[in-house]
């Protein structure tokens, strides 16, 4: 009710439906959980493949950002957000439907042998492919669209990768409406600890630039291979952005990069990829690129002017 007198448009798909499409919602179909719930995959009586995300929590949190999830990303059509198809809201159950993608998370790609591909890792080129993508969704995000908004939980967890390994955007339950020109104070901080922007986690300045922020340590991530969250904490590393600000300063640029990754690269780019990440994890929100410098910075467009 509350989506339909804001004249949202989306498609309700019944229990039913839902529940034929997954086998009854069989273990078997689940693609995995996060705090929120279950994902399950599924398959509608015309041959689309859909994942069903089942939001377990009936608490206040689930339902707003179930609602909010909806709010934000309905009609969004962007090929590097992932498509929302429509929701469920029969027999207690807060149901979203999307768009499936094949190939998991980037934190999964990233960690484990990648099936079907010549190399045990992603190589080279689908890095760049995937980190121009993530950029490309967010500067949609950002300026792109009617509705302008900051996501709020970029993370290697919440980018899906499609059959072509096309990097998506998703979990909106965190989203805000972008406020106009002068920065919004949350008082309520919410997001990934290791991916937060500083303004933001202490004191809860919110612009855009958080998700500029996240992004950077996102690209971080790709580009070394090494996964912030292992770094968080550990004795050697403040932060995966600590450990390579350090190298950069010492001279090793390229001791940053995945050492899987050996010949498989053009170095010009990979370059530009780290000090892209580093631009954007700078402490100072406005000495941050928008999205859409990022992604002329990663193709080379514009110069890395730090
Ligand atoms: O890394 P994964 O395989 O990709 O495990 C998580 C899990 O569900 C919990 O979030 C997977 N997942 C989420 N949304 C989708 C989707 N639209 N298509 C395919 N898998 C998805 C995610």
């Amino acid at each position: 009710r509350e989506l339909r007198s804001q004249g949202l448009q989306t498609v309700c798909f019944t229990w039913r439906q839902l529940q034929a499409a997954t086998n009854n919602f069989d273990q078997t179909n689940k693609l995995g959980e996060g705090g929120f719930g279950s994902v399950f995959k599924g398959e509608l009586l015309d041959g689309t493949i859909i994942a069903v995300k089942q939001l377990s929590s009936k608490s206040c949190q689930g339902n707003r950002e179930f609602v909010n999830e909806i709010g934000m990303i309905s009609g969004l059509n962007h090929p590097n957000l992932v498509k929302l198809y429509g929701c469920c809201v029969e027999k207690d159950q807060l149901l979203l439907v999307y768009e499936y993608m094949e190939n998991n998370s980037l934190a999964v790609s990233l960690s484990v042998s990648f099936p079907g591909k010549s190399s045990t890792k992603l190589e080279w080129p689908m890095r760049q492919k995937i980190c121009v993508g993530i950029a490309r969704g967010l500067a949609f995000l950002h300026e792109g669209s009617a509705v302008r908004m900051v996501h709020r939980d970029i993370k290697t967890t919440n980018v899906l990768l499609d059959a072509d390994l096309n990097a998506k955007i998703s979990d909106f339950g965190l989203a805000r409406l972008h406020e106009e020109e002068h920065s919004h104070i949350s008082t309520k901080i919410a997001g990934t600890i290791g991916y937060m922007a500083p303004e933001y986690a202490l004191w809860g300045q919110l612009t855009e630039k958080a998700d500029v922020y996240s992004f950077g340590v996102v690209a971080m991530e790709i580009v070394s291979g090494k996964n912030n969250t292992k770094h968080k904490g550990s004795v050697e590393h403040v932060s995966l952005i600590n450990w390579a600000l350090t190298l950069q300063q010492s001279g090793d640029i390229m001791d940053i990069v995945d050492p899987v990754l050996e010949g498989d690269f053009n170095s010009k780019e990979v370059v530009r990829m780290i000090k892209v990440s580093l631009v954007c994890t700078h402490s100072s929100p406005s000495l941050r690129p928008t999205m859409s410098e990022a992604v002329q910075m990663l193709e080379g467009e514009i110069e890395v002017t730090q």
